[in-house]
């Protein structure tokens, strides 16, 4: 058979034209009507920067190879796309190129939908959602009022982070272990501002405990939730420090007859009342200080001092803690930095290791003779008995605390939607009315500088008439923060033209929830935990009926690997080399031009310092949009790192090749009549083509529906290819054979290669055919069990050859009465006594009575 070259680049092109054509986007599948339920798979939407990102090729291509599929088989699929568009980028680039971010963002959006469709995704365009589009950031505001209304969004004064170099203020969840921006990585400064928060911790309880449920989110995700969330469980304890009443919180109340001092917060207000009184003691609140004040145990009456120190934090529990130097390790420094030394302890280890004057900090032991009433108790039970205890004298009380904050969403920033709300002198914080709504960015040619409210310096913005008293009032001049606008954008792509109401509940909740969420891990946190409370809230006050998932917006997570850049650097210094610094040898070494010497070849996240980018666009125009598909879920498990190699694409060329020569081959064969064959008459070739094939189908059937081991799925794919190529030239098979098991190949191809699909389709049919992307998934076809031919003997004489299955001498019973029941056994033994049976691999030798 000849082999042809096919130039894969242009199918990809050819076939979306036509597609597009027919007027069913890049998928004539959407044609025909769903015969089942609804599938809602989505991926994370892009922030429009204006290129599309190797880590979007990879997760745009999982997202679209898994609608085609779940379309195929008869779904109804929700399979939306949008722009998270409001941000930094669009506005820095606005400042420093002088443009306006909304045309900026426009064009960005404009270029990668582009792109999108060169790597032919499908999505379901007629639910885009752009999030710095007014009939959009309309409802997002509305979403704030909603939550003003119910109590959640409310505005105080508070310390907070702030961003030198973008100049704004961050939420907690932006800032990272070591006190950086998430965005800018500047170091963030404390500042005192008021600012709107969101009540995230009123839901603090049913955010973790729901987790539980979340049974097919990564395991990983779930535990970076919870300990964000940090829920502690333990008690409050009243203490009498002079005139005043306060509080602590501790996981450890059994440990209260070991407490040797009080410690505060800086901002604790008994601290903040000493400051006034005594500044030359509030100056050494940052390293600790000793107060001229004591303390009542309440439990036993006695007095401790009392202190100020940096390491308990003023917003968690009390601002307050009870010193424990012999149990607690943060207490023992503090107590050896204050110069104390005498510890008093209440617990031992089991094993009664230890000596009194060392500290022991374990969680479990035994309550010693110090302890009063808890002497000779594990610690466990203790702590239940120091709590009833606590509880019936009124000293204190069970109870569970959270390391969460509320969302601090003002950002100082324009390119946001901004905060719709009016500060009026009479009426105060007045929300903007519904008929008001949107609140209008102003339309601004150019931005004059980063940060510091610009909106703040637009007369025509800031000054409003008041909606409540018609007096001069102000506009709020923040924006909110970007995750706002993304922490509800699954909802609006299922109403998305709705322009009464944020979404209708009656449209929304039988298409919720999220079937499957596709997204990098980089995520788990911030916009996880957000799309989580504000579902919560949605269902809370009826915007959606979440009641069956206790407001819980995804069912399945999964979070993709990233993909990581070939880089070449300098072996001694390690410096990243650029393309233009090295050549690749034959052999594949790379050498530096300058030194001669073999570069360090490594994978690592793309970068532009590193000079290891690559770009999706280049690899399509390269090898079509269906190798590089193909390529991409190839490369890597879904879940791990993808070391991104272009070179190694060529397999995938090679394998597609393949598929087309096929079409070629079988076509000839096509031309005369083909008539179907039965399989009870299939050759034993024809029985071993079927059942591969279809042990593949199943393979890969089982691979896109459950496991998602999308690698595996083109490995098959290769196999089945193999399969069907090898036995072209094969005079056992018969083309009817060979045609079905190749189109149940096209159509299980067609979610990862449409239009290779497409193009073998058509080239294989000397008649006129529709698109196989309209094909049902293939549904796989019974095994056929294959025989083999056994030798019969009769007394020392061949009598007759009897086809049967191969294990057929396995089962000895079995074996004689199918033999016995055939017209040749009848005749050749029929009812003579049967004396022996020898039962041998391929022959069965009776000897029976003459
Ligand atoms: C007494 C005690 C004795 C404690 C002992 C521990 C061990 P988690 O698990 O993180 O909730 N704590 C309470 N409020 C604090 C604050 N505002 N700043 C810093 N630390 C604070 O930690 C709870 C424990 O952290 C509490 O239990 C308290 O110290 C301390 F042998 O109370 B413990
Ligand atoms: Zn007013």
């Amino acid at each position: 058979m000849s082999r042809r070259i096919f130039d894969l680049t242009k199918l990809d092109t050819k076939w979306a034209t036509r597609w597009k054509k027919q007027g069913c986007l890049l998928n004539p599948r959407r044609k025909v009507a769903p015969t089942k339920g609804k599938i809602y798979s989505t991926a994370m939407f892009p922030y429009p920067s204006g290129i599309l990102h190797m880590g979007h090729l990879r997760v745009y291509t999982i997202a679209d190879v898994l609608a085609r599929f779940y379309r195929m088989q008869g779904y109804n699929v929700i399979n939306p796309m949008g722009w998270d568009a409001f941000g930094l980028p669009a506005e820095n680039a606005a400042v420093d190129r002088n443009v306006s971010p909304e045309n900026w963002t426009k064009l960005n959006i404009s270029k990668m939908k582009v792109q999108m469709e060169a790597m032919l995704a499908d999505f379901d365009w007629d639910r885009e959602v752009t999030t710095c589009d007014p009939a959009y950031y309309k409802w997002t505001q509305k979403l704030f009022l909603l939550m003003y209304e119910h109590g959640y969004a409310y505005r105080k004064k508070a310390e907070i982070n702030w961003d030198p170099v973008d100049q704004t203020v961050l939420a907690n969840e932006q800032v990272d272990s070591e006190g950086r921006s998430w965005r800018s990585g500047a170091v963030v400064e404390k500042r005192l501002l008021e600012q709107w928060f969101l009540g995230i911790t009123k839901f603090a309880k049913e955010l973790n405990a729901d987790l539980d449920t979340l049974d097919q989110w990564p395991a990983k995700v779930k535990a970076m939730q919870r300990n964000w969330i940090g829920e502690s469980t333990g008690a409050e304890i009243r203490f009498q420090v002079g005139e005043e009443t306060t509080y602590v919180y501790t996981t450890r109340a059994e440990t209260i007859f070991s407490l040797q001092y009080l410690a505060l917060a800086a901002d604790h207000p008994i601290a903040t009342k000493i400051k006034q009184t005594a500044p030359e003691l509030a100056e050494k609140y940052d390293t600790g200080v000793k107060l001229p004040l004591e303390a009542t145990n309440l439990v036993t009456g006695e007095k401790v001092p009392v202190f100020v120190a940096p390491y308990v934090i003023s917003g968690y529990g009390h601002g307050a803690v009870m010193g424990c130097p012999a149990h607690d390790a943060r207490d023992y420094e503090f107590w050896k930095s204050m110069g104390e030394t005498s510890i008093r302890s209440t617990v031992e280890p089991e094993d009664g290791s230890l000596d009194a004057n060392e500290p022991y900090f374990g969680a479990s032991g035994v309550m010693n003779a110090d302890s009063q009433f808890l002497a000779g108790l594990s610690a466990t039970t203790a702590r239940k008995k120091i709590i009833e205890h606590l509880e019936s004298h009124q000293l204190g009380r069970k109870r569970t605390t959270y390391r969460l904050r509320d969302w601090l969403i003002s950002r100082q920033r324009f390119w946001g939607a901004p905060i719709p709300i009016v500060h009026c002198d009479r009426c105060g914080t007045v929300p903007v009315p519904d008929d008001q709504l949107p609140v209008l960015l102003p339309k601004v040619d150019k931005l004059l500088g980063r940060g510091g409210s610009p909106l703040a310096q637009i007369p025509e913005f800031v000054n409003v008439e008041c909606p409540s008293c018609g007096g001069a009032a102000r506009r709020d001049t923040d924006t909110m923060d970007t995750f706002m606008d993304s922490s509800w954008y699954m909802f609006r792509y299922l109403d998305p033209h709705n322009e009464q109401q944020l979404m209708d509940p009656k449209v929304v909740s039988p298409l919720l929830s999220v079937d499957q969420y596709l997204g990098g891990v980089e995520h788990a946190i911030l916009h996880l935990l957000y799309v989580r409370f504000v579902s919560k809230f949605l269902n809370k006050i009826g915007y959606w009926d979440g009641s069956a998932v206790n407001g819980e917006p995804i069912k399945k997570l999964v979070s993709q690997g990233m993909v990581h850049g070939r880089t070449f650097s300098e072996p001694e210094t390690g410096r990243f080399l650029k393309p233009d610094e090295y050549e690749i040898m034959p052999d594949g070494r790379a050498v530096i031009k300058e030194s001669g010497k073999t570069a360090t070849v490594s994978f690592e996240k793309m970068s532009k310092s590193k000079h290891n980018g690559a770009d999706p666009s280049d690899c399509i125009a390269r090898h079509g949009a269906d190798a590089t598909r193909a390529h991409v879920l190839f490369q890597a498990p879904i879940e791990d790192v993808l070391n991104w190699d272009e070179d190694k694409i060529v397999g995938i060329e090679r394998w597609l090749a393949k598929v087309l020569t096929i079409a070629d081959g079988l076509r000839e064969r096509l031309k005369e009549s083909v008539q179907p064959k039965p399989t009870d008459l299939y050759t034993r070739s024809e029985i071993s083509i079927h059942n591969e094939c279809q042990q593949l189908l199943h393979s890969i059937t089982d691979s896109l529906s459950k496991s998602l081991s999308l690698n595996t799925v083109i490995s098959d794919y290769m196999k089945f290819t193999n399969r069907i190529y090898s036995e072209l030239n094969n005079k056992d098979v018969s083309t009817a054979v060979l045609y079905d098991s190749y189109l149940d190949l096209l159509k299980a191809l067609s979610p990862v290669t449409p239009s290779v699909s497409e193009e073998a389709n058509e080239m294989l049919h000397p008649w006129p055919v529709e698109s196989i992307l309209t094909a049902d998934w293939p549904e796989i076809r019974p095994f056929i069990a294959a025989t083999v031919p056994y030798t019969v003997m009769v007394n020392g004489r061949m009598r007759f050859v009897y086809h049967g299955p191969e294990n057929l001498i396995e089962d000895r019973e079995g074996c004689i009465s199918q033999i016995l029941a055939t017209p040749e056994g009848q005749k050749w033994i029929g009812t003579k006594n049967v004396k022996k049976v020898i039962l041998k691999p391929k022959t069965v030798v009776f000897i029976v009575d003459k």
